[in-house]
Parts: C-alpha cells; sequence; structure tokens
C-alpha cells in the first residue's frame, strides 16, 4: 500500500499546478483571469488544445507555468439554467493547488458573500485546498495602496489588487509563487552544445539562478521549475541532470 501511495504523490506533484478562481458573481474574476492570461505568454501546447476558453495555460513570473480556471460566479439562489454551468466548474475548483477566492473589496455586503462561498467551497468538499482571498477593485476604494496580508505562520492568506488597472498583481504573482512552491524544484542542468537553443525555452517558462558555459561549450544552468517541467525537459535529447535538490 505504502508503494502505491507513493505513486500517487509523486503524480500529484508531477502535475501542473492548477489555479482556479471563484467567488461570488460580479467579484471580477473573469477580468482577472483576462489580466493573468494576456500578461502570460501563452504556450502553444497541442496537449491543451482541447480545453474549454474558460481554462488556459499560462506561465507566471515566478511560479511558472500553470493551469488558469475561471468559473460561473457563486450566487445565492442561483438561477435554474445556470445551475449545470456551476456545478461543472465546481469540479475544476475541487481539483486545482490553490483557489483564489476574488471578492469585490469596495462592496458593502462583501463580509457575508465571503461567507456564503466559504459555505458552497466548504460543501463541494474542497475546503482543504489552500486559499488566497484576492480583495479585487482596490481602485474603487479612495487612497488605497495593494498590500499582502499574512498569517502568524507567514503563509500569505489575502491580497488587494485591482484587475482592472493591475495594482498588486505582482504582489498576486508572488503569493502565487510562495504557495506552489511545493511543486516546484531546483536543479542543476547541463545542455549540450547542439541543446543550447532550450535555454530560452527555460528562461521563458521558469527561473534560472545562475548559467556559465564550461570549457566544451555546454551551458550549467541553475534552475527553478515545477517538478511537471523538470521530467519534460530531462526528457529532451542533449539535457542532463546535474544535482536536484531533495525532494520534500
Ligand atoms: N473598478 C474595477 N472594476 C472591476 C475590477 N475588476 C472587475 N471589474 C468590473 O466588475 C464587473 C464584473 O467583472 P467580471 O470579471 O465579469 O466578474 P465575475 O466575477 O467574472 O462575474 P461572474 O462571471 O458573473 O461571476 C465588470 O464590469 C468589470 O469590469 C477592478 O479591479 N476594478
Ligand atoms: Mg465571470
Amino acid at each position: 500500500h505504502k508503494q502505491r501511495d507513493l505513486g500517487r504523490k509523486s503524480r500529484v506533484k508531477n502535475e501542473l499546478p492548477m489555479i482556479a478562481l471563484a467567488g461570488y458573481t460580479n467579484a471580477g474574476k473573469s477580468t482577472l483571469f483576462n489580466t493573468l492570461t494576456d500578461a502570460g505568454v501563452f504556450a502553444h501546447d497541442q496537449l491543451f488544445a482541447t480545453l474549454d476558453s474558460t481554462i488556459r495555460r499560462v506561465i507566471l513570473p515566478a511560479s511558472g507555468e500553470a493551469v488558469i480556471a475561471d468559473t460561473v460566479g457563486f450566487i445565492q439562489d442561483l438561477p435554474h439554467d445556470l445551475v449545470d454551468a456551476f456545478k461543472s466548474t465546481l469540479e475544476e475548483t475541487k481539483r486545482s493547488n490553490v483557489l483564489l477566492h476574488i471578492v469585490d473589496a469596495a462592496d458593502e455586503y462583501n463580509v457575508e458573500k465571503i461567507g456564503q462561498v466559504e459555505e458552497i467551497v466548504n460543501e463541494i468538499g474542497a475546503s482543504k485546498i489552500p486559499t488566497i482571498l484576492v480583495m479585487n477593485k482596490i481602485d474603487c476604494i479612495k487612497n488605497f495602496e495593494p498590500r499582502l496580508d499574512r498569517d502568524e505562520s507567514g503563509r500569505v492568506y489575502r491580497v488587494w489588487i485591482s484587475s482592472k488597472t493591475g495594482e498588486g498583481i505582482d504582489l498576486l504573482y508572488l503569493a502565487l509563487a510562495e504557495q506552489l512552491s511545493g511543486m516546484m524544484t531546483r536543479a542543476k542542468i547541463e545542455l549540450d552544445v547542439m541543446s543550447a537553443y532550450i535555454r530560452s525555452e527555460i528562461h521563458s517558462i521558469g527561473y534560472i539562478h545562475n548559467e556559465k558555459v564550461d570549457d566544451f561549450g555546454r551551458w550549467i544552468l541553475e534552475i527553478n521549475v515545477t517538478h511537471h517541467y523538470l521530467s519534460k525537459l530531462l526528457n529532451k535529447k542533449g539535457v542532463k541532470l546535474l544535482w536536484e535538490q531533495s525532494p520534500k
């Protein structure tokens, strides 16, 4: 049994990080979805060609490649014709590695709405998914600066942003990178001369701590990438693993 559990664990670890946007209707989920996907570089990978329009593959600063899912907004007394759409997007929420709970920071009823959304998250069995509250629309609050709030253990639990103006998006990227760090790994790799072209791909998908060319013209790179991307990299011709941070 132990063996099988380990297998499952490593499979999960090697998955593409998945971020779900959830929240009350009109909070700004789709606007944020567009901001995140437009800012990110699109990865034209055939593998994901069949994903529907509310799920997109992106490469985010710091945390690298990920999948982002927009969802139908939560609403009290959901209209009948929306129930199916709502339920199907909830499935995406359950599979995600991070839940971004989007809130309209300028809405006077937002505390109530946060409670209602949390209740539904509990009902669908997604309460264990690490959640970051994204207080959106700070451009509607006078003199409000983007901010990031941490709990006593240092974990980011809330970020204040505007999806419209882009203020605070950098803080959200930081929060996501921290939250997804368990899915990332640090490694040292060697690219032979014929594979040097892969370096630019790594530059756009992951983070390169340092790089140098050895006497034989091979690139030696120390990188921070998802486990998912590292395993893909190591399957490429001319890429050799020199060292990897011991898995947690
Ligand atoms: N001022 C301001 N308006 C915003 C911001 N983000 C979203 N909006 C506006 O809020 C409204 C709702 O945005 P959506 O992104 O459609 O909200 P949603 O959460 O996807 O809504 P549903 O799909 O109905 O659940 C739109 O008019 C947006 O332009 C923001 O940061 N600032
Ligand atoms: Mg929407």
